[in-house]
């Protein structure tokens, strides 16, 4: 046992100085010369987690004591963004950290700024994770993360006149203060090999390659409270054995290291390209070695947490272990327990198959088609022979249980099909009905989309399993997306609402609804946000060279780059602006509302349409903030590298936000959720939680324009037939862009995918055409609203007294209640 010793370390401004400076002196990653911010940084960041080290260690303990059921939750992504600011607010120490700094010659606001983000996610699905897993600390909820340590994490945005370029984002380049290895934890993954059939008939995977997966540990503090979970991230190692000495030393260097070249591929970048079969395979791999190593490490604990107890049995592993698979990219977690169970363990298929079901629960993010991961067969059967045994079997037994029990269902079994071999060329493995069938729940995230779930996606499945399908709306963390980014206006809501306890109750903002008529509020609130807008402002200086005017209406729409998240729709909307602002006469400019239009996000690196977006913005923003006539009226900047530190600083200095898909595409979004809470007004359609926020906050608050959900399918048909008649605002637009107003990059393509009748990204699938009168007419009401100053602030303080329902404490309750039946162990 390590050797217990009285916490040395004291929480007060003078101590935390010299455990900073303690830090900087003999925990040395720099020359002893310099204590400049960077070294700073890394010291205080050290110091803190000291801090954590001993709540973690102790929340480990207890629940080792306690053997709670507790989950996992396992993700391919994470978007922690910076930790710094996050550990010392939820340890309640930042104004002595504050402090501390400054009697070392340093300001937090510095030291803050030179942490790296943690971009381990792409978008909306990692930063729910990241939510999640503050939210579990803070409930003392028994719960982890797994995910893979990667060493890039999603690209860095550069713009240059071409439009995007990727560059790979070093967040490891020097180090990351906030892991810590566990060199003893460390486990096998086999990749490829065959099945060997004992005589007795048992089956065993061997052969292949096997590459290590090794444990990095992230803290996860809770907001006031002890209990510090953990994010264990793998990192996939090759063994010094496999190092081939005699190779090396005959100068085949490449060949001598080749599987420490392949480990290292496996956890390089999030998501390679996978249009090769090697990427395909790549991917494979990654999403596998995160199951394989997760399972086994689960599988370890249980199995040490009984230790001196001889009669447990493993019906008793689903009353201690819940598994939640956030999309489908760790659907491999479902063989691969039936394969340790079976194989390692020795249970039968109805006991592995009882315990696995009971134990594992499927989160769907998205009803796009090309978002539902489908593997070719020939490559599952090359890397994961046994695992492909064990999928065809669950597949024989669903399909024979549908035959035997259930009479007319037979048309629909090829879409309920595991293995789709409709096409014989090209066989594959669908992934999310190997999750439906072998999850004990299967949750959407927001209200609209779990409906879509039930009634489209998977109407087959609701028939048969009608209690399986629950709703989860997504939600936030409060911490991180008010208290710490807008402390300001949380300072006001404290004072108002007389209490700090909404930031972990935040059902408590519907207080505000009293005061929102209140002048003396409104003067705070506007004093608060005018804050923030100066301080985005200097940001957007800083970043873009474009100066905006903190008294025009900050619009912002910032999210992944995507067709059906319509920032086309946005800025062909800002361009028709922008010629009508042309056309007016002198006077009548001067009674427009002033705006500054932003928009950022990454678009894939091979998504060429979305990549003709971000350019198209950015040649807008050069034309529209170089026009001596209108640039008092309207800017339009391109925000460059989207990130959540970056999101941090937009949100609390916004007024308008934009979520604008087409009507059913959007499964949740999130990055609504925290517009709202900062008091943010929101144009938007009925999508995803964009309803229920809607409900909240109530639709005099709300902008709303566009198709309802169940319109879309007629809107697309009649599109079809020819029969669209396009609004004559919206041929202005497009054929302003033509007539080379923005310059000569040809945007034909791009303006073709909202022509013709019909097919994906053609026709205007996306229905952007069809929405764009009453976007627009709906724009036109956002101005007037914004020239009626104590309007706009009722419906700016609404929107965050509306906001209550969106704390992701209420998701994750509704998980631990619902769907994983755990229980809060706060460590005494
Ligand atoms: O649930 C988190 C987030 C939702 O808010 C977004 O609406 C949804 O698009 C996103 N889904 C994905 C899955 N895509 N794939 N693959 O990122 O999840």
């Amino acid at each position: 046992k390590v050797p217990a010793i009285a916490h040395p370390l004291a929480e007060q401004p003078s101590e935390i100085a010299s455990n900073i400076a303690y830090h900087a002196r003999y925990s040395p990653h720099f020359s002893p010369l310099k204590f400049d911010p960077e070294q700073a940084y890394y010291a205080a960041a050290e110091s803190v987690l000291d801090l954590l080290i001993q709540r973690w260690n102790e929340t480990y303990l207890h629940f080792h004591k306690i053997d709670p059921k507790q989950t996992y939750y396992l993700s391919m992504e994470y978007l922690q963004g910076r930790a710094l600011t996050n550990a010392i607010g939820n340890l309640g120490v930042s104004g002595a950290y504050a402090d501390a700094l400054n009697k070392l010659g340093h300001e937090l606001e510095e030291i803050v700024e030179q942490e790296k983000d943690a971009a381990l996610g792409n978008g909306g699905l990692g930063r729910l994770a990241s939510c999640f897993l503050d939210s579990m600390a803070t409930l003392n909820l028994p719960a982890w993360g797994y995910g893979l340590r990667y060493r890039y994490g999603l690209f860095k945005q550069r713009i240059s006149k071409e439009g995007q370029e990727e560059v790979a984002e070093d967040w490891l380049e020097k180090f990351s203060p906030w892991e810590v290895v566990r060199h003893d934890i460390v486990y096998p993954i086999r990749f490829f090999g065959h099945v060997e059939i004992s005589p007795t008939g048992s089956r065993k995977w061997v052969g292949g390659e096997i590459i290590q997966a090794l444990a990095y540990d992230v803290p996860i503090p809770g907001y006031k409270t002890k209990n510090t979970i953990s994010l264990r991230l793998w990192e996939a190692k090759a063994s010094a054995e496999d190092f081939d000495l005699f190779q090396f030393n005959e100068g085949q260097y490449e060949s001598a290291s080749q599987l420490h070249s392949r480990a290292q591929q496996i956890c390089a970048v999030l998501y390679p390209g996978d249009a090769t079969e090697n990427g395909k395979m790549l991917r494979l791999k990654q999403q596998f070695f995160l199951c394989s190593a997760s399972l086994q490490d689960i599988i370890m604990r249980f199995k040490e947490r009984r230790s001196g107890n001889m009669a447990w049995k493993w019906s008793e592993f689903p009353s201690k272990v819940a598994v939640q698979l956030n999309d489908t990219h760790p659907t491999l977690a479902i063989p691969e327990l039936m394969r340790l169970l079976m194989d390692d363990e020795g249970l039968g298929w109805d006991e592995a198959w009882d315990v696995t079901t009971s134990t594992v629960a499927y989160t769907n993010h998205t009803v796009l088609p090309e978002a539902l991961e489908k593997w070719p067969q020939a490559i599952m059967y090359k890397l994961l022979p046994r695992h492909m045994e064990i999928i065809e079997e669950i597949d024989k037994r669903f399909m024979a249980m549908i035959r035997s029990s259930l009479n007319g269902m037979e048309s629909k079994l090829p879409a309920m099909q595991i293995l789709d071999s409709s096409n014989p060329l090209k066989p594959v493995v669908q992934m999310a009905n190997l999750c439906v069938v072998s999850s004990h729940t299967v949750n959407g995230v927001a209200q609209l989309h779990s409906d879509i779930l039930k009634s489209e996606l998977f109407a087959d499945y609701f028939s048969i399993w009608p209690t399986k399908f629950q709703n989860k709306t997504n939600g936030i963390t409060p911490r991180r997306w008010i208290r710490f980014c807008s402390p300001k206006l949380s300072d006001i809501i404290t004072k108002w609402l007389k209490t700090d306890e909404w930031i972990t109750n935040l059902d408590l903002l519907s207080g505000l609804r009293q005061f929102a008529g209140n002048e003396e509020l409104h003067a705070e609130w506007a004093s608060a946000k005018m804050a923030n807008k100066h301080r985005l402002a200097q940001y957007v200086l800083h970043v873009t060279g474009v100066a905006i005017d903190p008294d025009s209406l900050f619009d912002i729409q910032v999210k992944r780059i995507h067709e059906y998240k319509r920032q086309l729709l946005n800025i062909l909307g800002t361009i028709y602006r922008y010629k009508k602002l042309k056309e007016m006469t002198v006077e009548a400019r001067k009674k427009m509302t002033s705006r500054t239009v932003m928009i950022g996000g990454k678009a894939f690196a091979t998504y060429t349409n979305a990549k003709r977006i971000i350019k198209l913005v950015n040649d807008v923003g050069a034309v529209v903030n170089n026009d001596p006539e209108v640039n008092n009226y309207l800017k339009v900047v391109f925000i460059p590298n989207y990130n959540v530190s970056v999101a941090e600083m937009l949100i609390p200095g916004s007024e308008l936000s934009q979520h604008i898909s087409t009507a059913g595409m959007e499964a949740s979004g999130t990055s609504n959720m925290k517009f709202s809470l900062n008091g943010c007004i929101i144009i938007g359609t009925l999508d995803g939680a964009n309803v229920e926020i809607r409900e909240e906050i109530g639709e005099d608050n709300f902008f709303l324009f566009g198709a309802k959900a169940d319109e879309v399918p007629g809107l697309r048909k009649e599109r079809e037939k020819g029969l669209f008649n396009p609004d004559p605002r919206f041929e202005e637009a497009k054929q302003f862009i033509r007539s080379g107003a923005f310059g000569s990059y040809d945007y034909n393509p791009l303006l073709d995918s909202l022509e013709g009748d019909s097919g994906y990204g053609r026709g205007d699938y996306f229905l952007v055409g069809h929405d764009f009168p009453s976007y627009i007419e709906a724009q036109s009401s956002v101005d007037e609203a914004y020239k009626d100053r104590r309007r706009w602030l009722k419906m700016s303080i609404l929107s965050t007294a509306g906001s209550g329902k969106f704390s992701s404490d209420r998701t994750i309750s509704q998980y631990a209640k619902d769907i994983w039946d755990i229980t809060a162990c706060p460590v005494p």
